[in-house]
Order: structure tokens, then sequence, then C-alpha cells
């Protein structure tokens, strides 16, 4: 509770992967005000205009109050928590005995808010038997994260932007002022661009509100990253810009990715990226003659046409350059908990069981979830267990989905509201909103010091709903997976963190296959003897263990002490006392070279397969004209959308619908005004749109913004549905070969003029 105000608590805001800390004035059960919350280490009291919005989701009619069970007509019966836990567990059960485990599959533990439910996941997958695990990572990150584990030696050596420190920071697809994805975003744009002395260039075929501030804005034709980049690359070595020093003091295989780019036809790349050569050339001199250069980048790469290779290039220009674990440059960072693991490639690479898609990070891409439920091969997936997603809305190919749903025998949503996927699933199970529990998220990639935020709840559970880790519990409970009921280590608790270490130490040493359970052992164990409403954190003790030994430096440096094990409880103990969030790693620069995992401690900079498709790049024939003329870019961050956390549309203050944009002479050849309303098809299906007349967008080009299309009660009760689902217009075989990430921002759509919705 913050002094002098005791209605004000401290807690996150779950709305992007910022999680700002804010402070919530309470009234009964409603978020009255909110604000930045000053005492949060890296927010520092910033705060956007979407979280002043939250009461909309901790109090909105879909809330979800008891589990539900679909009967044979498909409607809804309340039933009690034993009872859906009890069947649950029997059906898979049943199916990983019948079946197999590899039959079952996870999808999501966790959004922009609430990760403390993903290693428990992680012991349901164990019980489960299956590796099979979705989640919206793997249709943004994968890819990228395939190229690191390439150049740096595992796929979650993550480097992040040191913006901050940057003279020259470049924006690749990405929109900041919206999107965020930097520390206090708005502010270090304002900053950024009014300073004389540091230099801003955006990359994105829209004239977004982070272009507005841009030094110099490439405004790319949506798709063709890869020409530029290979373009502005191609620059650097011709003009022997590279770091060369970098390149052979920290670097092998710079022989190959050169010969590449000097194939690059430069002018041609440029113009197809719909680009003056001086421009492109402009971007790649500020890039090598600043002495700092920072490259951040997200979804406008990632979402579209060469995702994987885009995230290559757009790695080798701030290798080639030297911009990298140094102030100023791109840097591999410590995680509390990482948010992503690894998956081998070559001979133990492992594959989903109908596609055979490759695994990335042990993830598997949600583009190929409906190709391995919707067949008749033996091994296909049957029993599907959703927790803190909405895959009706939110992923690629919303048809294939729900037709894939309808054909599986079992279907478990676990969420705090009635969504579309909830609709289709045989079992609903309520949880207990982010702000009914401990919750904390996993997105902690500062650097040089990097925070981490334990929440606690600031309101009781909703009655009938349940926090992740009992619902958990109770399931792996129920699925008898665990030996005992570990009555030793419940005493050594009681007793103390000491005894209690010892004998976990023994029960972990006796019975290492118990090691995925971890989670669920702490939270019975350890958690009952936790601060109240803590027990969930449970893990998080040998979490920062485990981090503590491993960089007892870089948690000294962030203010905790003490020797051996005791680092690890200061930091544990810290991390339950600190409400506002607190560092728990201070780095210095040079540390990060320890955190390349390759064995001879250099980065790999040749990727044969991405050489490969940087010279086919050249052969690849323009897009014929079609019966889609426009590129519809499906999928763009606003000022009121924020996936599809907000369910109540009167949580919005402009853009009540979701308009399509469109250039103003685009719309007069097809006798559009401003308000009016198109009908967007594309060959996988049809949208209906209001329209929003802007010269920011290209010519050719439309944008829609995704987290609409879901329905609510309107003050009748009567259900509505809230402007378009975008995943209508996308198709699951769309997408990346390698990580199977969709191409949401280049969707050919054709546009008519329609009367009304
Ligand atoms: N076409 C197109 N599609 C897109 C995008 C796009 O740009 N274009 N963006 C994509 C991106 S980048 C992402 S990250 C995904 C996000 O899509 P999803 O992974 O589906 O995540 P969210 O939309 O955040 O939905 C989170 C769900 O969690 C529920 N929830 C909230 N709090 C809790 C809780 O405490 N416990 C539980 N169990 N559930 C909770 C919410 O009610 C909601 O149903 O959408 C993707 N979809
Ligand atoms: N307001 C708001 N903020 C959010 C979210 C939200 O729902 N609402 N969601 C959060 C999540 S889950 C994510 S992943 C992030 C995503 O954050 P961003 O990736 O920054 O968001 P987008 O607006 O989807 O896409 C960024 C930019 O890519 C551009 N773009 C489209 N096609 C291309 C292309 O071919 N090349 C290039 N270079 N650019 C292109 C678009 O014009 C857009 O300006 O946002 C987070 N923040
Ligand atoms: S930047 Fe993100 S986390 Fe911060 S207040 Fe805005 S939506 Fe919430
Ligand atoms: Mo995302």
């Amino acid at each position: 509770m913050s002094e002098g105000f005791p209605n004000w608590q401290p807690t996150a805001c779950i709305l992007c992967s910022r999680n700002c800390g804010i402070e919530v004035e309470l009234e009964g059960r409603t978020m009255k005000r909110i604000r930045g919350d000053k005492a949060h280490p890296i927010s520092a009291g910033y705060l956007c205009q979407k979280a002043q919005r939250l009461n909309f989701y901790q109090n909105h009619a879909d809330r979800l109050t008891t589990p539900l069970r679909r009967s044979e007509d498909g409607t809804y019966e309340a039933i009690s928590w034993e009872t859906a836990i009890a069947e649950i567990a029997a059906r898979l059960v049943n199916l990983r005995d019948t079946f197999g485990g590899e039959s079952l599959a996870y999808f999501g533990g966790g959004g922009q808010g609430n990760h403390l439910a993903g290693p428990y996941g992680k012991s349901l997958r164990t019980a489960m038997q299956t590796r099979n695990y979705y989640s919206a990572l793997a249709q943004e990150k994968t890819g990228g994260f395939w190229v690191d584990g390439r150049l740096f030696g595992r796929q979650n050596c993550h480097a992040t932007e040191d913006v901050e420190h940057a003279d020259v920071v470049v924006f690749i697809g990405t929109n900041p002022w919206q999107s965020h994805g930097i520390r206090n975003a708005r502010v270090f744009l304002r900053d950024l661009h009014k300073d004389p002395n540091r230099k801003m260039i955006v990359i994105d075929p829209r004239r977004t509100e982070t272009a507005e501030l841009a030094d110099l804005h490439l405004q790319v034709r949506p798709g063709t990253d890869a020409f530029l980049l290979a373009a502005i690359l191609a620059t650097i070595v011709r003009e022997g810009e590279e770091d060369a020093e970098f390149l052979a003091t920290r670097t092998i295989g710079f022989d190959a990715v050169r010969a590449a780019l000097l194939d690059v036809p430069i002018e041609d790349y440029a113009e197809r990226a719909g680009l003056a050569l001086a421009d492109v050339q402009q971007a790649a001199r500020w890039i090598t003659s600043a002495s700092r250069c920072a490259i951040r980048t997200d979804l406008g790469i990632e979402h579209t046409l060469h995702s994987t290779l885009n995230q290559y290039l757009r790695a080798l220009l701030y290798l080639l350059t030297g911009n990298f674990n140094r102030p100023g440059g791109n840097v591999l960072h410590t995680a509390l908990v990482p948010l992503m693991g690894h998956s081998a490639e070559g001979e133990q690479q492992k594959r989903s069981a109908v596609t055979k898609f490759p695994f990335i990070t042990n993830l598997l891409p949600p583009n190929i979830l409906p190709a391995e439920i919707d067949n008749d091969d033996p091994a296909r997936t049957r029993g599907l267990f959703v927790d803190s997603a909405n895959p009706l809305v939110s992923m690629p190919d919303t048809q294939a989905y729900r037709e894939a749903f309808a054909k599986l025998d079992l279907l478990v949503v676990v969420d705090v509201a009635m969504t579309e996927t909830a609709r289709l699933a045989h079992y609903v199970l309520p949880a207990s909103s982010q702000f009914e529990k401990c919750e904390a998220t996993f997105f902690n990639a500062e650097f040089p010091a990097n925070a981490f935020h334990l929440r606690r709840a600031l309101f009781d559970p909703l009655p009938g709903t349940l926090a992740e880790p009992e619902i958990y519990t109770r399931l792996i409970r129920a699925m008898e997976v665990l030996p005992s009921d570990f009555t030793e280590l419940k005493e050594a608790a009681t007793q103390g963190r000491l005894p209690f270490a010892l004998a976990f130490q023994k029960l972990m040493k006796q019975q290492p296959e118990l090691a995925d359970y971890g989670p669920v052992i702490l939270y019975e164990t350890l958690g009952p003897t936790l601060p109240a409403g803590l027990a969930g954190a449970a893990f998080l003790w040998a979490t920062a263990h485990q981090f503590a030994a491993k960089h007892p430096d870089a948690v000294r440096r962030a203010g905790h002490s003490g020797e051996g094990p005791m680092l690890g409880e200061a930091l544990f103990e810290a991390i339950l006392n600190s409400p506002h969030g607190v560092l728990f790693s201070v780095n210095e620069y040079e540390e990060s070279w320890s955190f390349l995992r390759h064995k001879d401690q250099r980065i790999h900079l040749e990727i044969p397969e991405m050489l490969a498709e940087l010279q086919a790049l050249n052969a690849e024939p323009l897009t014929p004209s079609s019966d889609y003329p426009f590129v519809l870019m499906a999928g763009e961050r606003r000022s009121y959308n924020a996936n599809t956390i907000y369910r109540d549309p009167a949580w919005r203050r402009d853009d009540p619908d979701g308009a399509l944009r469109i250039h103003p002479e685009d719309a007069s050849s097809l006798g559009l005004n401003d308000g009016d309303f198109a009908r967007c098809e594309s060959k996988q299906g049809a949208v209906i749109a209001r329209v929003e007349l802007t010269a920011s967008v290209l010519r050719g080009v439309v944008t829609l913004p995704h987290g609409y299309g879901m329905d609510y009660p309107d003050e009748t009760g009567v259900r509505r549905t809230n402007g378009a689902n975008i995943n209508e217009l996308t198709a699951a075989a769309d997408c990346d070969a390698i990580a199977g990430t969709p191409w949401h921002k280049h969707i050919p759509v054709r546009l008519t003029a329609v009367a009304s919705v």
C-alpha cells in the first residue's frame, strides 16, 4: 500500500509487454483511478492512455464465475470445480493412454500480463506426456530466435536494443508511439526527435506517428524489407564501412556473408522496395557513421514475407557495424525466468506429428495447429488445453480453426471471460483476474539494469474463480502423476528456508524425474509458508537461487547481498517484498559476451539457409496484378486496441469498430468517402469495415487493426459483435517456411463500397 494514500495500491498494466508499474485507487471491487507508479524501477511513473481503462478488463459482463461443461445440444451447464477437475483429468489421461501423449497439445500459458502460470503449464505438459506447445510468441518472434540460435549458439540468446544510449536509432516495422515495446516510448521518442545530436530512422510503409518524428523515413513497399535491408548491407560492404576489427575478433563466417552481399544489385533492390537510392545510401551512411547505433524491430518485418530472412538481415545490420554488446547497440541480456527455451537442430530436431514442422524454442507455430488436428492421421492432435489465449480471434485463419476445433475430442479453455474460443470448448474453467491473484511477466529484457515485478492481488478472487497455480495443481494431482504428498518437504518448509532447501535438494537428487513438476511441488510445500496470497510465486524461490548462483555479481550490483545460497535467498526475499518491482540484475556491457553460447565464443555469421534465400531474392517475380489489387496490413496497433484483452467496446475512446485506413485517392477511385463502409475480401473470406481516409498509407495499401470482432452483450443483453475479426481474412498456409510465422501484413485483398454493415 502506498504511504499516505490508503486506497492506492501498486500493480502493473497488463496490456502490453512493457507492463508499466501502476497505482490503482480502489473503490470496493472497482478500479476507480489509475496512475503511473513512480516507484517502479523501469517505468518510473510512465503510463499510456490504455491503462486508465483497466476497470473494463476487471469488471465486465462476460466474466466467468463457474466451471462450465458443454452438453450434447451445445449449451453449457455449470458444474463444480471437483467435477470439472475430475472429468478433465480423466479425459486427458484417457486420450494420453489410448493415443499417446503426443495426441494432446497445449496453447498459450500467458498473455501480456500473466506469465506466472507458464511454469505450471510445463508441469501439465509433462503429465500429459506431450511436447506440443503453441503460443502467440511462435506467430511473431520464433524466426528471430532461430536466427539467434545459429548466430549465438542457443535460440534463447536474446539481444535487446539499448536505444537510450544510441546516437542513431533505427525502427524497422514497428510503431513504438502506439505499440511501445521500448521503455516509456512517447517520452523517449519526443526526446530523440528534439535532440540535434541524435538521429532516428524509421522503415515503415505507413507514415506512422513514430515516422512523423523521424529524421529519415523510408516508406518501404510492404513485404520488401528483405530487398531494402540487403541493399543497405550491400552499400555498407561495398563502401568497406563494416567494422573489420569487430568482425575479425568476434565473428566467423563473414567472407560468405560479404560474398552474398556483394552480389546484391543495390539500385534494383532500392527500386523494388519503392525507395530512392539516395535515401537507402543515406540510411547506410548514418548507421555506419554513428558511434552507437541500436536497431529495434517488430511485427512489420515478422508478420510479412521473408520473415526469418528479415530478422537475419536485421541482425547483420548491427553485427557488421559492430553495434553489439556495447553501449547504445544491441545487447545480449539476462533473464530471471527465460521466456523461451531452445530446440536442437540436426538429428535431434523435434517435429510436429502430422505436418512435421520443426519446433523452435520448444514451440510450434499456431499456423500449423488446424492441420495438426483436422485430418485422419492416427498421430493427429485430439485434445487441446488452452490457457490465456483466444485463438479463434487471434490466430491466423479463423475458419480453419473453427473447423479443426469442432473435431477435437477434448477442448479445455482457462480464461477470465467467455471468449470465442471458450464457446467451442468442452470445458471452460474460470480464472481469477490478474488483479485477483499474484502475477508477473517474464518480459524482462532490459539492459544494463533488468527488473522483475511480482504483483500482489488487489481484490479477493471473484467467487467461483481460481488462480492458475491452483487449477494446474488440482488437475495434475487428479491425473495421479505425483508419487507422494511430500509430507517431509511440507514439514521442512515450516522449519525454515534452510531445512527446506536441504530437503528439496535431496528430493531432486533422489527423484530427478520430478524436476518438471517443481512448480507444483513448491506451490504445495513452500507456498503455504509464503506471505498471504503469494503461494503461486513459490517456484520463484528456485528461480532466484539458480539466477543468483549463475550471475552473482549482477545480482549484487542490483543491490542484493549475501554469500553463496544466501544471495539467492536475498533475491527471493526482495522479489516477495517489492510490490513496486525490483532490480534483479545490473550488468556491464562486457559481461554480455559471456552470454554467447557457441563453444568458440564467436558469433557465427554464416547461415546457409539464409544466404540461399538472400541469393534467391533476385529471381523473385514481382507480385502479378491480380483480382486482389490491394495489400492489407492486417493488425495495426492503435490508440485503442490491446489484443483481445478488453472485451467491452465501451473502453475505446475512438475508433469504435476498427476503421480500414485507405489513401484518399484510392478511396475516391472506389467511390468511398470517409465514414463509408467497404467490403474487404481476401481469397479466404470477407469482412465489412468503416473506411477512414488518410494519406499516411501508401496508394494500394490498406490497414485494419487487430483486437476487434469479439462479441459482447449490449445493455439489453443481446449479443453483438464489435468490428471485424481480421483473421477471417488470413490463411494458415501463408506463412514463413522456417518459422511458420504468418504474413499478416501482406494480405492481397479487393475492396468494394457497400451500403453499411
Ligand atoms: N491478423 C492478426 N492477428 C494477430 C495479430 C495481428 O497483428 N494481426 N497480432 C498477434 C499477436 S502479436 C499476438 S501477441 C496475439 C495475441 O493473441 P492471444 O495469444 O490470443 O492473446 P490475447 O489477445 O492477449 O488474449 C488473451 C486471453 O487471455 C484472457 N485472460 C486475461 N487475463 C487472464 C488471466 O488472468 N488468466 C487467464 N487464464 N486468461 C486471461 C483474455 O480474456 C483473452 O481471452 O494476437 C495475434 N493475432
Ligand atoms: N496499442 C497497442 N499496443 C500494443 C498491442 C496492442 O494490441 N495495441 N499489442 C502488443 C503486441 S502483442 C505486440 S507483438 C506489439 C507489436 O508492435 P508493432 O510491431 O510495433 O505494431 P504493428 O502496428 O502491428 O506493426 C508495426 C508497424 O509495421 C508496419 N509494417 C507493416 N508492413 C510492413 C512491412 O512490410 N515492412 C515494414 N518495415 N513495416 C511494416 C506497420 O505499418 C506498423 O506501423 O505491440 C504491443 N503493443
Ligand atoms: S505502455 Fe503498455 S504497459 Fe505501459 S501503460 Fe501503456 S499499455 Fe500499459
Ligand atoms: Mo504480440
